[in-house]
C-alpha cells in the first residue's frame, strides 16, 4: 500500500486544527495527525478530530441517496429522481399553501462547510418562506438579545493578547474550544501562556471545569443564578466607585436606573441565593473592575442556556460597559476579518432591537433574529394549524429530533409532516425520521476555507486558509458537496440563489470552488494564489487599529424598560437555595448542561472508538450527593423533571457542586426505541416548550433544570416479575 501525505485542517468544530493525512492510493483516508507548523493550532488535534477516518468510513454513513417507504424501509434511490419527486411536492405544497407552509433547519454539520453553510438560507429566501430555523436560538442568543437592547461598541473587545483579567461565566473553553472570549486554538496551551504572562482568571462554574482549573478566584453556585452574580458584581463596582467614569459618563445614557436596579442584590443576598461566599463575590468584583484594566466578562451556553437567560447575558454584558473593556480608538486590532472585512470604530450603535421589525412568529410573535426564527417554536410552527403551518421541512446537518428541547413534541411534529428531507451523511435519529436522506460529501472529501463566518472573534490572527478535497467518497457512493443538493432543487423550483449576495448561474452548475472564490473575494490575494498555500496566508505585515469614533453617535442603554421589569421581577422571587419550584411541583436538584470532549453535540457517537471510551451519557453527581441518596458510581437512577423523565447511570464526580446533577445532551436513539446503557439518555425530555420560555429569543430551560434524582435499586433477589424496585423520591 503506497501512502501519501496531504496538509488540510479538521471541520469538525471551530478551531479548524491543522493537520497531516495519510490516503492510500485509492485517496482513502488512513490517518490524521495535528499539524505541528499549523499557525493556530501547533500540533494540536483531539481524540474525536483524530477519528476521521472512522468518521469517514463509519458503519452507518450513507452513501447513496435514500427514500422512505410506506412500510417505514428505505430503498436507494437516484439523486436526480429523488430531487424531481421532492421538487414536484414542494412546489405543490406551495402552490396549496404558500411558501410559508416550507421551513428549513440549519445545524452544525452546515457551518463548517464553506461553500454550503449558507445554502439553506439563501434557498429559503429565494422560496419566500420566514421558516429559517437554526440552533444558534437555542444556544447563545441572548449574546444577540443583550447587545440588541444594550447596544453595541463597534470598536470591538479588548483583544485577548492585551487582557490583563477574563471573568468566565459559564463557559468551558478548554474543553468546547469555542469561546468567542478565549482562544479556540490549542487552548489549554494558550491558557498556560497567559497564565505566564500573568492575565488573571475568574471561573463561575457549578463544576469545577478544566478551565476552573486555571482561575485565581473559583465561585460554584448553583446553576441559574447568574443574573443574581452578575447584578450582584454590578452592585459592589457602582457602590465602590470601580467603574470607568468618563467612559461611562460618555457613553452610558442611564446610569442612574442601573444603579437603583441592582441596589437589591448586595453580597449577602446573592451568596444566599446562589451558594456562594459573599467574600469570594467582592473579591471577584474587585479583581476584575478594581486591581485589573483590561480584558472582558463573558458566558457561554452555561448562563445562556438557564432560565432568564436574557437578563443574565444583559449583566454579564453590563460589566463591560461599567468598566470600560472595549478596544478603544489607536488599540491594536488582532483580526479585523479577513474573508469579511470589517473597521473597528470607537462608537456605540445604539440599541438595534432587530426582532422589533420584520416577521413574527404567529405562535408567539417572537420575531427574526439575522432572518431565523426561534427554535423555541420550531415544532408549533409545525403543529398548530392555520395559515402559515408548516408542512415540508428541509434539514442541513442537523440532528433535530436529537437536539431539540420537548423532544416528545419535536417527535410528533417531524412526525406529522407532509415531507421530512435531511442533507445528512449518516443514518441518525433524524434520517430514520425523513422521507428521504440526501447524503453529502464529508469534510475531506470536500474543499473548503477555514472558521470565516466567526473570524472576528475565534481567529486571533489575521488568517484564512483554503484546502482543496485530500480523500475521494468510497467507491460506488453517489454523494455531491451539499450546496449542490439546494442549487439542484432550486433549479428544478425556478429559484435563484445567491451566495453571499451574488446570484449563481442558474442554468450551468457552478463549481465547489466557484462557490467558495465568490466568499472569499475580498481576501487580499487573487482566489487563485490562495489555493496554492497549503498552510494558509497570514495576513500580519500590516497592523490594524481603532479608528476615532463619533462620541454622539449614540449611548448604551443599560435598563431599558423591558430588562427593569426582568431584574425587578428576580429581586422579588421567593427562594429556598438549592430547591426549586417549577410547575406546581418541589425539586432537590438543578441540571446543568455541559459538554464532553469526544463528541460534538450528536456526532462523533457513531465512532467505535469513541464509543468505547463513553458508552452512554452518565450523570455526573458530587460523591457527598452519592452517599445521601444511598449510591455508588454504576448506579441506575431516574432523573424526573415536571416534563418527563430519563434513566441515567451516576458517575462520582468530586468536580460538581452539590445538589446540581450535570449531563450532556443529544444522546438516546429515538424515544420508545431507546436502551440507555446502549445509547444513552437525551435530557431534552425533560425541557418543555410549552412554558418557561424567555421573552423575545423564546429560549428554552436548557439548564438549571428542576428536576429529581430518584434511585433505581436493581434487587439483588429477583421479585417475581423481575421488575425493578423503584425507591422513593429524596
Ligand atoms: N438539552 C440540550 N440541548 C441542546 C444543547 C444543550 O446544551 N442541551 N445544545 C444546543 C446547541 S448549543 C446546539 S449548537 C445544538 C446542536 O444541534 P445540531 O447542530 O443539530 O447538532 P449536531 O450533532 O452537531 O448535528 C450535526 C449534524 O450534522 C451531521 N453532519 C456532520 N458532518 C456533516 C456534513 O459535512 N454535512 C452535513 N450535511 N451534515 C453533516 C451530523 O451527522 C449531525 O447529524 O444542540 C442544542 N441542543
Ligand atoms: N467537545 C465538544 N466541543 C463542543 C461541543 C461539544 O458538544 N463537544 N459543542 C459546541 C457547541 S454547539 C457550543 S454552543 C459550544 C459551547 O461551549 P461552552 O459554552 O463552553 O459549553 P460547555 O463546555 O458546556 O460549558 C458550559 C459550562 O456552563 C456550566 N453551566 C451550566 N449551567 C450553568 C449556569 O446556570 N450558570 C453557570 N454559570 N454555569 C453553568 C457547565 O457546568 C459548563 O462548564 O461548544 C462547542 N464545542
Ligand atoms: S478540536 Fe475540533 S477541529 Fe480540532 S481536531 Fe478536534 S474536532 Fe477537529
Ligand atoms: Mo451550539
Amino acid at each position: 500500500m503506497s501512502l501519501r501525505e496531504k496538509k488540510s485542517f479538521c471541520r469538525f468544530c471551530s478551531p479548524c486544527c491543522g493537520v497531516r493525512v495519510l490516503v492510500d492510493e485509492n485517496d482513502q483516508l488512513i490517518e490524521v495527525r495535528g499539524d505541528k507548523d499549523d499557525v493556530h493550532t501547533r500540533g494540536y488535534a483531539c481524540f474525536k478530530g483524530l477519528q476521521a477516518p472512522a468518521a469517514h468510513y463509519a458503519a452507518d454513513r450513507i452513501l447513496k441517496p435514500l427514500k422512505r417507504m410506506p412500510d417505514g424501509s428505505f430503498v436507494e434511490i437516484k439523486l436526480e429522481t429523488a430531487l424531481d419527486e421532492i421538487a414536484a411536492k414542494l412546489s405543490a405544497i406551495k402552490e396549496q399553501h404558500g411558501p410559508h407552509a416550507i421551513g428549513g433547519y440549519r445545524g452544525g454539520g452546515a457551518v463548517l462547510s464553506a461553500s454550503s453553510s449558507n445554502i439553506l438560507t439563501t434557498w429559503l429566501q429565494a422560496l419566500g418562506s420566514p421558516k429559517n430555523f437554526s440552533p444558534i436560538t437555542i444556544d447563545q442568543s441572548a449574546k444577540i438579545v443583550s447587545v440588541g437592547r444594550l447596544g453595541i461598541w463597534l470598536g470591538g473587545r479588548q483583544s485577548l493578547v492585551s487582557s490583563d483579567v477574563r471573568l468566565f461565566f459559564g463557559v468551558n473553553p478548554l474543553v468546547s474550544l469555542a469561546s468567542s472570549d478565549f482562544e479556540p486554538a490549542n487552548p489549554t496551551k494558550a491558557m498556560k501562556e497567559m497564565r505566564a504572562k500573568g492575565m488573571k482568571l475568574i471561573v463561575i462554574d457549578p463544576r469545577h471545569t478544566e478551565t476552573a482549573q486555571y482561575a485565581d478566584i473559583f465561585l460554584q453556585p448553583y446553576p441559574g443564578e447568574d443574573p443574581t452574580i452578575a447584578a450582584g458584581l454590578l452592585h459592589i463596582i457602582l457602590r465602590e466607585g470601580w467603574e470607568d467614569k468618563e467612559f461611562c459618563a460618555t457613553y452610558v445614557q442611564d446610569f442612574d436606573l442601573l444603579r437603583a436596579a441592582v441596589a437589591p442584590f448586595n453580597p449577602d443576598y446573592v451568596a444566599r441565593r446562589a451558594g456562594i461566599k459573599a467574600d469570594d463575590l467582592f473579591r471577584a468584583a474587585s479583581l476584575f473592575a478594581r486591581e485589573c484594566t483590561r480584558g472582558g466578562a463573558a458566558s457561554g451556553t452555561g448562563p445562556n442556556m438557564a432560565p432568564r437567560s436574557n437578563l443574565a447575558e444583559h449583566l454579564i454584558e453590563t460589566i463591560n460597559i461599567v468598566c470600560g473593556r472595549y478596544a478603544r480608538a489607536g488599540d491594536e486590532v488582532s483580526n479585523p476579518g479577513i474573508v469579511i472585512p470589517r473597521t473597528p470604530t470607537a462608537q456605540v450603535l445604539p440599541a438595534p432591537r432587530w426582532w422589533e421589525q420584520g416577521h413574527k412568529s404567529r405562535i408567539d410573535g417572537s420575531g427574526m433574529m439575522f432572518g431565523e426564527m426561534m427554535s423555541g417554536v420550531f415544532a408549533d410552527e409545525i403543529l398548530q394549524p392555520g395559515e402559515g403551518q408548516v408542512r415540508a421541512v428541509i434539514v442541513h446537518g442537523s440532528n433535530v429530533i436529537n437536539v431539540m428541547p420537548d423532544q416528545m413534541k419535536t417527535l410528533r411534529a417531524l412526525q406529522s409532516l407532509e415531507l421530512l428531507v435531511s442533507i445528512e451523511p449518516y443514518m441518525n435519529e433524524t434520517a430514520k425520521l425523513s422521507d428521504y436522506i440526501l447524503p453529502g460529501t464529508l469534510q475531506y472529501e470536500r474543499a473548503d476555507l477555514s472558521n470565516f463566518m466567526y473570524e472576528e472573534v475565534m481567529v486571533h490572527k489575521p488568517f484564512v486558509r483554503y484546502t482543496a478535497p485530500i480523500s475521494k467518497p468510497p467507491a460506488g457512493s453517489e454523494v455531491v458537496d451539499d450546496w449542490i443538493i439546494l442549487w439542484k432543487l432550486a433549479q428544478r423550483m425556478g429559484l435563484d440563489l445567491k451566495v453571499d449576495g451574488v446570484s449563481l448561474d442558474m442554468v450551468n452548475m457552478p463549481t465547489t470552488d466557484d462557490i467558495i472564490g465568490i466568499i472569499a473575494r475580498r481576501v487580499p490575494m487573487p482566489f487563485e494564489e490562495l489555493k496554492k498555500l497549503d498552510m494558509g496566508a497570514l495576513f500580519d505585515a500590516q497592523k490594524y487599529y481603532v479608528q476615532p469614533g463619533d462620541p454622539s453617535a449614540g449611548k448604551f442603554t443599560t435598563m431599558p424598560r423591558d430588562v427593569e421589569t426582568e431584574i425587578a421581577e428576580v429581586a422579588a422571587e421567593n427562594f429556598n437555595p438549592g430547591f426549586s419550584h417549577s410547575n406546581g411541583q418541589h425539586f432537590n436538584f438543578r441540571l446543568s448542561s455541559r459538554r464532553i470532549r469526544d463528541v460534538h453535540n450528536s456526532t462523533g457517537r457513531n465512532i467505535p472508538a469513541v464509543r468505547a471510551r463513553n458508552p452512554f451519557n452518565p450523570a455526573y453527581l458530587n460523591p457527598e450527593d452519592l452517599i445521601a441518596l444511598g449510591i455508588k458510581s454504576g448506579d441506575k437512577i431516574r432523573i424526573v423533571s415536571d416534563t418527563g423523565e430519563i434513566p441515567a447511570i451516576v458517575e462520582a464526580d468530586a468536580t460538581m457542586r452539590r445538589g446540581v446533577v450535570s449531563m450532556t445532551h443529544a444522546w438516546g436513539g429515538l424515544p420508545g426505541e431507546t436502551v440507555y446503557e446502549r445509547d444513552g439518555a437525551n435530557t431534552n425530555l425533560l425541557i418543555s416548550t410549552d412554558r418557561d420560555l424567555d421573552p423575545i429569543n423564546a429560549m428554552p430551560r436548557m439548564s438549571a433544570i428542576p428536576v429529581n434524582i430518584v434511585p433505581v435499586l436493581v434487587p439483588t433477589l429477583r421479585t417475581h416479575d423481575e421488575s425493578e424496585a423503584i425507591a422513593v423520591s429524596v
